[in-house]
Formats: C-alpha cells, sequence, structure tokens
C-alpha cells in the first residue's frame, strides 16, 4: 500500500496564529511517518499561503515562513486538488487528507470545510454544519435545548432589535436573567465583545458594545461555577473522554499550594463525583451527536457552585492541540499515544468521506 499524503494547514490571519503554530508542531511530530507523506502548508499572518517541508523547528519560531514556497488556492474535484505551486511551472498537489489547524474565520466556521468539500478531499474534524452551529453561540443554545440539555438561562436578539424594542429587551432580560449577567456577540470565534453587565445601564451599554462584533447577541445569565471539559472522538457512534477540570486563577493558586504542580492549570481525572462525570460524559456525547459533529470535539461544562447543577456550555471544533492542551491529554490519560490518536482522525476522515460518496 502506498503511503497516503496529508496535508496539514496552520497558521492563518487570525489572533490565533501562534496557537496553530503550536498545534500543528505537536501533530507533524505525532503522524507516523511509515503511513503517510506529510506535506505542511502555512498561512502567514499577512494571508499568504506557503507550502512548507522543512524542519519543524521552524514551525515552532516562525521561521518557516523564509522557506515556503507560494501556493494558489484552486480547488479541483477531478484531479484531489486544492492548492497549485504558483510561478514559473505551475504545479499540482494532489492529497488524500487535509489537517485543518486554523482558528477562527475561514477555519473554524466551517469555511475551509466547504473549500474541502467543493475540492471533495477528505478533512479530519466536523463538516461544514457542525463547524458552523459550534461557532455560533445562539445556534449552539437552540441546538442544546432542542435537545433538552441543560445549559444557562439567556435571550438572544438581533443587532436592529435595539433600535426600536431596547426597552422591552432590558425588561426581559431583568426578569428572566437578572444581574449580573453577560453579554456577548453571538460569533464564538471573538473573544472581543464581551462585557458582563451589573445594571440596567450597562445592560444597555454591553448591548450596543457587543452589537459592534455581530450581528446577533446573547446575553447569559452569569453563574458561579466550576469549569470542566470532555473529548468527543468519533464519527456517528463517539467515544468520550473522562472528565477535566479547568482551574481559574483563584483555585491554580489553591491548588497550586496544595499540589506544588505548578506547571499545569488543569487536573485530569477531575476531582468531582463520579455521578458528575457520568452526567457531562452522556452530554457530550448527545450534543455532538445533536450538531452531527465527526471526528473529533472538546465539550466544555459548568458544574453551579450554588445548586450543584451540570450545565453544558459550549462545543469546540477545534481544540487546542499543544502538549499543554485539555483534549489530548484527555486521551493520553485514558491509555491512547498523540500518534495513534492522528491515526484515529484520518481513519474517522475517510470513513466519513466514504460514508458521503458511497
Ligand atoms: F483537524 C483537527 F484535527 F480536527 C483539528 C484542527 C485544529 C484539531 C484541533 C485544531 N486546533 C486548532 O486549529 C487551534 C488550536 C490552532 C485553534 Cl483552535
Amino acid at each position: 500500500v502506498s503511503k497516503k499524503t496529508v496535508a496539514v494547514i496552520f497558521g492563518g490571519q487570525s489572533s490565533e496564529h501562534e496557537v496553530s503554530r503550536t498545534s500543528a508542531v505537536m501533530m507533524l511530530q505525532a503522524l507516523d511517518k511509515e503511513k503517510y507523506q506529510v506535506l505542511s502548508v502555512g498561512i502567514t499572518k499577512k494571508g499568504q499561503w506557503l507550502i512548507y517541508n522543512g524542519p519543524v523547528e521552524h514551525v515552532k519560531t516562525g521561521e518557516w515562513e523564509k522557506f515556503g514556497t507560494p501556493v494558489s488556492l484552486s480547488p479541483d474535484a477531478t484531479k484531489k486538488c486544492f492548492l497549485k505551486i504558483v510561478g514559473g511551472n505551475v504545479k499540482e498537489i494532489p492529497v488524500d487528507v487535509v489537517i485543518p489547524v486554523l482558528h477562527g474565520a475561514w477555519g473554524e466556521d466551517g469555511t475551509i470545510q466547504g473549500l474541502l468539500e467543493m475540492a471533495q478531499i477528505p478533512y479530519v474534524g466536523c463538516g461544514v454544519l457542525a463547524s458552523a452551529v459550534s461557532m455560533d453561540k445562539v445556534y449552539t443554545k437552540m441546538i442544546a435545548k432542542a435537545a433538552r440539555i441543560p445549559q444557562a438561562k439567556y435571550l438572544w436578539l438581533h443587532k436592529n432589535d435595539l433600535e426600536e424594542k431596547r426597552e422591552r429587551i432590558l425588561d426581559h432580560a431583568e426578569k428572566k436573567l437578572g444581574y449580573p449577567c453577560f453579554v456577548k456577540p453571538s460569533n464564538a470565534g471573538s473573544s472581543v465583545g464581551i462585557s458582563k453587565a451589573k445594571n440596567r445601564e450597562q445592560l444597555s451599554a454591553a448591548l450596543d458594545f457587543a452589537a459592534g462584533y455581530d450581528r446577533k447577541v446573547i446575553i447569559e445569565e452569569a453563574i458561579d461555577a466550576r469549569e470542566f471539559e470532555c473529548a468527543v472522538l468519533g464519527n456517528e457512534e463517539p467515544m468520550v473522554s473522562g472528565v477535566g477540570e479547568v482551574l481559574s486563577a483563584a483555585e491554580f493558586y489553591d491548588y497550586d499550594a496544595k499540589y506544588n504542580n505548578s506547571d499545569s492549570r488543569t487536573v485530569i481525572p477531575a476531582e468531582v463525583e463520579e455521578e458528575k462525570t457520568e452526567e457531562m460524559r452522556r452530554i457530550a456525547r448527545k450534543i455532538f451527536r445533536a450538531v452531527d459533529g465527526s471526528g473529533l470535539a472538546r465539550v466544555d461544562f459548568f458544574i453551579d457552585k450554588k445548586t450543584g447543577r451540570v450545565l453544558f456550555n459550549e462545543l469546540n471544533t477545534m481544540p487546542g492541540f499543544t502538549p499543554i492542551s485539555m483534549y489530548p491529554m484527555l486521551w493520553v490519560q485514558a491509555g491512547m499515544t498523540e500518534t495513534e490518536l492522528m491515526d484515529r482522525f484520518i481513519e474517522l476522515a475517510l470513513k466519513r468521506d466514504s460514508g458521503i460518496r458511497g
């Protein structure tokens, strides 16, 4: 059997450019070179696409850019190509599987997945629909609600509702959610535009602020909670990992003092009742299936400190993949190596693809 060509796409114009490089380095190192011919394609901060086949150390440092060859996008389903080397002699590059290690617009929201669908090239991770839904807080909440998954209370509105219905929205939010509450743009990709409101004036200002970043705005009840994460791996019948806890700065300090573990803000397995762990694992599987997830996702939860209730928070279709990231750590804890994890991702991408096109 000949080796499969796997293309890792990393970098990009988003603020997460460096995180993407760190994740790509870990994936490039974990991929089994006996099984795959690995190709990497980097996108510079300015947005130029370059093929890069040098040492992985340069991806870490950012020096890779100096050694890349410019390529242009040209999806071609007849050739399993989506890239063309530009310059004197135009060369097309067929690939068997793509791993899109990109964050934000053109990466996590279904757009690069759409490009790869057009080129008919299998890719690791969620498809167009699951990626787009998971990127949108309002849609994720609607799906969770339809699946009867417990979550924080919320309200949502369109930006233009603020012109005519502002007072009614403020009344409704006060009655349904109270203070404090969080106001966010619906687009989960932007970590900007988020604020906490403690009274009506602040809420009104927070709505305008968030409306500057997206057409839709969400208002959520504020919950004093512990935060947990769970890893999902698979397509229609996914596996669910154990649960890890993410420590807040204050808890981290306590934990550090207690356990003298200064390099990790995560605790795996989470120190929480068995029953709560099982509830989170059940919900993780349920939401993954509800959004039509495939490949992988990290599912995030709150446990309300007052009531002890488990609440679904969000689904991340492109979780961090660095040596200290929760997603790979949860599977390593379960006995898998990073190399086996990459094999599984690729196998799932190919299975999903053949499921679609017979
Ligand atoms: F393609 C995978 F494997 F599904 C995949 C792609 C990207 C997993 C994780 C990521 N992560 C990232 O892209 C990021 C950590 C750089 C940004 Cl969220």
